[in-house]
């Protein structure tokens, strides 16, 4: 059996990444995939796309990766897109830009007779939220198994793992499992009520999965899917972190598990028939 560590949204969490890369040391993981949103967020991005080359077998491109290290027409920019991308162009080192723009899309391969495929959001795209999110419907759930543009192959995926959504998420539907692997440093929770929410730390911990399964096998045995749930330094990463400018929004959604924008998450989730106000 080989055990394959999934992790994605490090989101330049120094700390988070750190803990987890031990956590996997310590279960002796044979491979280490990353899906993407290695950068951004966080004070230290280019240590962390450094820790993730040295680390993982194989890296996918997430949304932030691709935007922030690609060149930009800054003209057709709104203002503060055009302060990210300097800022960003800015901090980012020429190797990590380099390293973040050509990072491939999707991998896919075989574990204990299941089709498996692996991307960031989705299987046309990079850029996409409320498609995946753990509330979409079964219909928009049943998209992410099928072949698209920037897939790899055509066959339809038994299980896919995903990252974007910053949660832990498993659904079975039509004999296949969807799974998001949550984030490692950004960990959020959209479904929130003070009378009904359980502590925190529930939250704000680096979460990542584990599959087990006999790799490269086409012949049906057992699998194993392990969620993760590692706690780390917060105060730490914050800590090492408050001479960075604008990280108040950081602060907040590291401390609190919560994005840091409420009308956005709360359009995401009416538009899936979510009623917001009694949750
Ligand atoms: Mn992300």
């Amino acid at each position: 059996m080989n055990k394959i560590a999934i992790i994605s949204d490090i989101h330049g969490n120094r700390e988070a990444l750190k803990t987890t890369l031990e956590d996997i040391k310590r279960r002796n993981c044979d491979k280490i995939i990353c899906l993407g949103d290695i950068i951004s967020k966080g004070k230290f991005s280019n240590e962390c796309v450094d820790l993730i080359r040295e680390n993982c077998d194989i890296v996918l491109r997430g949304n932030v990766d691709d935007y922030l290290s690609k060149e930009h027409d800054l003209n057709k920019l709104d203002e503060k897109e055009k302060t990210n991308i300097l800022k960003y162009n800015q901090e980012l080192t020429v190797k990590s830009k380099e390293y973040l723009s050509n990072l491939p899309f999707c991998y896919e391969f075989y574990l204990s007779g299941r089709f498996v495929r692996l991307f960031h959001a989705g299987p046309d795209t990079l850029y996409n939220y409320s498609n995946v999110s753990a509330f979409a419907s079964i219909e928009k759930k049943f998209k992410m198994f099928e072949p698209n543009v920037l897939t790899l192959s055509d066959k339809i995926a038994d299980i896919v793992v995903y990252g974007h959504i910053h949660t832990q998420l498993m659904n079975k539907m039509y004999n296949r499992t969807l799974i998001s692997c949550g984030s490692i440093g950004n960990n959020l929770e959209s479904i929130r009520n003070e009378k009904k929410d359980a502590s925190i730390l529930n939250t704000t911990c680096a979460n990542y999965v584990i599959l087990e399964g006999k790799m490269d096998s086409k012949e049906y045995d057992t699998l194993d899917v392990d969620f993760v749930q590692v706690q780390y330094d917060i105060d730490k990463e914050l800590e090492d972190s408050k001479d960075k400018i604008d990280n108040d929004a950081l602060f907040y959604e590291l401390k609190h598990g919560k994005y840091r924008d409420d009308d956005k998450i709360n359009k995401i989730l009416t538009e899936q028939g979510i009623d917001i106000n009694n949750i």
